[in-house]
Order: structure tokens, then C-alpha cells, then sequence
């Protein structure tokens, strides 16, 4: 027999959980952002939304223009084109057109007109620091973890010189380079001092630390992070795998860091998109695994790109607790998948997760990427919730915002200081 006390009980429950979500500040774990202090490399504005690399792969769909030629074009210029092919010649559903209405939107702008030079008007009253505290109190942000990368030659000279801190942005350095293309990388090692050699002889390994150490001290990281290949094995011979074994994960011991994987990207596989052309592949998963239980000193975080392996990385953070999983990352971070994932992950791991991360790329990013995924989050935790409450367990909303602030940094948080 229906309960006909059951549907205005769920739904006070429904309302609760979506306001403890809408009102509880996230922690992005995981960004591209810059401290304002980086000046141009903070991207932010109606013209950087529309260049994101998820549009412009996007835009090419429809584009029947030379990849050369549209590269030769000014920022505003493929703005346009991408605007007329994605907004305006084909009804803007994909999550990242979406993406930017939203934004818009949630400032005030009037989409509706469709029309781009008012925006770009709208935009050009902005200055970046009022900017920033704008856009995240429309995110409900508190603060963003970028990626740090001092093989970045954009970003190396702004942390040499050194900057007062905005605390809202914080660090983690990226090591991509170093772990995927030691060969490249010695020549500049030995430029800023250190003493490296290509084999990786005790006194390379040492001073590759010792880069490691001055580099995680200088932008007091949070943790040291790689993305990975399908094909990533650990443990190896490669020089990627050896730097890892006998530098990275003794650094991240001694300094108590988390070192953050994010395997299954194949890295340019259309090279004429540029920074749009990457794709996905399956990881095997053993590399993670052999880590995770070899190295019980060492956390570990991850995000892994391609959806098949959700599963199986759940299982995984169910074994070893040094195992930290986190966000829905670049392909995955679409409304249908991040249901199914965050579903997933809340049924096999509770609130011992962190079930999402911006990446974003542009300041107002964070805006649309948390909007939606809060929807999502919040619709995954009423379903739980109500599960819960037909047994006669009925969370407080006290005990619901604990969970809410877990889920948006508290967990990654708790984990990092273990
Ligand atoms: O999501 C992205 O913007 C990608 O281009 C990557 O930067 C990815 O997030 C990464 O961190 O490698
Ligand atoms: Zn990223």
C-alpha cells in the first residue's frame, strides 16, 4: 500500500539536501586558474569561454575552415566563428555551450539577444580582482587548487620572483614533463642548478628531490600531480616510473604530500587542435593498484579519464584506504556521466570521496561546472537519503551538511593531513 505520508516527508527531505548543497563552499581541488598575481594567465571573459579547448574541438564539427587558418586568427576572431558555428547556427546543448550560458546568465546577461558584441561590452567593466571575488561567490567557491608547473615558462619567473598570496588560490605542482620526458627536461634541470644527468645515477635522483623540494616549499604545494597515458606501468624501467619510485613518492613520504595520478589521456592525437586535440583510452589499472599497495606510506589521489575504468578504480579506494578518489574529469564531466559516476562512487565508497573538480580553465568556469554538478550531486543524495529514510533512519540536517561539506573538500582535506 502507498505511504501517503511518504511524498511531503521526501520532499522536505529533497529540500533540504538541495539547500545544505546550494549553501555549502566548495573547495575545487583541482583547476587551471591562476593567482590573479599571474596577471594575463589568469584567462576570464566572455572571449576565453568561447576559445576553451572543449568548444573548439566542438566548433570544428562544423567548421569547414584549415586548422592553420583558424589558428591564425586573433582571440576575438575565432570567438566569432565559434560563437555563429555553436550558438548561433546550431542550437548550443552540448554541456560546454551550455556551459557558458549558464555563466552568463548567473552574472545577468541577457542571452537571449544572442548577441556577442553587447556581452563583450558587459565584460570590459570588469577589472580581474573584483572579477575574481564576483565569480566566486556565483560558484559558491572558496577556494581553487591550481596546476603548478614550473616547467611552464609563463608561470616559473612569477614564482622565482615571488608575490604576495591571494589565500583563495592554492598550489599543486605538476610534473608532467619531468616523469614523461626526463630526456628533455635534464638540459633545463642543469640551467636552473641542478646537478642531473640522463641515467639516473644516486646523485641525479638526489638532486631531482632536491628540485622537488625547493619547487613544493616555494608554492607550498597541496600535492604533486601527473596525468598519464593508457599505457602508464608501475613498477618500470622507464625513466618515468623510476623517478617516481626513488624520487617523487620518497619527496611525498618526507613532506607528507599526496601525489595526484590522472591517467587515460592520449596526448595530442589530433596534433592540428592543439590543446583540443587529446583523447582517451582505457588504463590498466594494475599501475595504480601495484602503487597503492606498494607504497602504503604514500597517498595517492586519482582521477582517471576514460568511463569503463570507474568501476574498477571504485574497488580499488575500496581496498586501500591511501587511495583517494576524486572529480569527473574532462570527458566525463557531463551531466549523464557524472550521475552514474558520483552514484556509483556514494554506493561503494560513501562520502569518502570527492565527487567533483572544475578544471576549469577560465575563472568563470567554475560558475557553470559547479552549478551543474551541484544539481547532480544534490539530486544523487536525495535518492540516497530517502533510501535511508524508508528503513526509519532520517539524517538531521546537520548530520546532512557534515556529509556536504565532505563531499565538497572536507574529505580531499582530511585526507591530505592524514
Ligand atoms: O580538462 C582540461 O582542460 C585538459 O586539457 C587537461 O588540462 C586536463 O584537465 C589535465 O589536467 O591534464
Ligand atoms: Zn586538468
Amino acid at each position: 500500500m502507498t505511504n501517503l505520508n511518504a511524498k511531503p516527508k521526501h520532499a522536505r527531505l529533497a529540500a533540504l539536501v538541495e539547500k545544505a548543497v546550494q549553501e555549502t563552499s566548495v573547495s575545487d581541488i583541482h583547476t587551471h586558474l591562476y593567482d590573479p598575481a599571474f596577471g594575463e594567465l589568469l584567462l576570464w571573459g566572455i572571449d576565453d569561454l568561447l576559445v576553451y579547448h572543449y568548444l573548439v574541438s566542438e566548433a570544428f564539427r562544423y567548421l569547414d575552415l584549415p586548422y592553420d587558418k583558424f589558428w591564425a586568427l586573433s582571440k576575438t576572431q575565432q570567438a566569432d566563428l565559434i560563437w555563429e558555428k555553436l550558438f548561433l547556427e546550431n542550437s548550443p546543448v552540448s554541456e560546454s555551450c551550455r556551459g557558458v550560458l549558464t555563466c552568463l546568465h548567473a552574472l545577468g546577461l541577457d542571452v537571449k539577444k544572442r548577441d556577442l558584441v553587447a556581452l563583450r561590452r558587459s565584460f570590459a567593466k570588469w577589472k580581474p580582482q573584483d572579477y575574481v571575488t564576483r565569480v566566486m561567490a556565483a560558484a559558491g567557491v572558496t577556494s581553487v587548487c591550481m596546476t603548478n608547473s614550473p616547467f611552464d615558462d609563463l608561470e616559473r619567473p612569477v614564482w622565482e620572483r615571488g608575490f604576495p598570496r591571494d589565500e583563495r588560490f592554492t598550489a599543486a605542482l605538476r610534473l608532467d614533463p619531468l616523469l614523461l620526458s626526463w630526456k628533455s627536461v635534464v638540459p633545463r634541470l642543469r640551467d636552473w642548478g641542478y646537478g642531473v644527468q640522463a641515467s639516473l645515477s644516486a646523485k641525479t635522483i638526489s638532486e631531482v628531490r632536491r628540485f622537488l623540494a625547493d619547487w613544493s616549499r616555494r608554492i607550498q604545494a597541496r600535492y604533486l600531480m601527473v596525468s598519464v597515458p593508457p599505457e602508464f606501468q608501475f613498477p618500470g624501467k622507464d625513466d618515468g616510473a623510476q623517478l617516481i619510485e626513488h624520487a617523487v613518492l620518497p619527496h611525498c613520504r618526507e613532506f607528507g604530500l599526496p601525489f595526484a595520478l590522472m591517467p587515460g589521456v592520449k596526448r595530442a592525437v589530433n596534433p592540428q587542435l592543439r590543446l583540443a586535440g587529446d583523447g582517451v583510452g582505457l588504463t590498466n589499472l594494475a599501475s595504480l593498484q601495484n602503487l597503492c599497495a606498494g607504497f602504503p606510506e604514500n597517498k595517492f589521489a586519482a582521477t582517471v579519464l576514460a568511463r569503463e575504468n570507474q568501476h574498477e578504480l571504485c574497488i580499488l579506494a575500496r581496498k586501500f584506504r591511501n587511495l583517494h578518489i576524486f572529480g569527473c574529469w574532462w570527458f566525463l564531466n557531463n551531466p549523464s556521466l557524472i550521475e552514474e559516476m558520483t552514484r556509483m562512487r556514494l554506493e561503494l565508497l560513501g562520502l569518502s570521496v570527492t565527487p567533483q573538480h572544475s578544471d576549469a580553465r577560465v575563472l568563470d568556469q567554475i560558475i557553470y561546472k559547479w552549478r551543474h554538478s551541484r544539481k547532480i550531486i544534490a539530486q544523487v543524495l536525495v535518492e540516497k537519503y530517502t533510501d535511508l529514510a524508508d528503513t526509519g533512519w532520517v539524517v538531521s540536517e546537520e548530520e546532512l551538511r557534515r556529509d556536504v561539506r565532505n563531499l565538497f573538500g572536507g574529505a580531499f582535506e582530511r585526507f591530505c593531513k592524514a
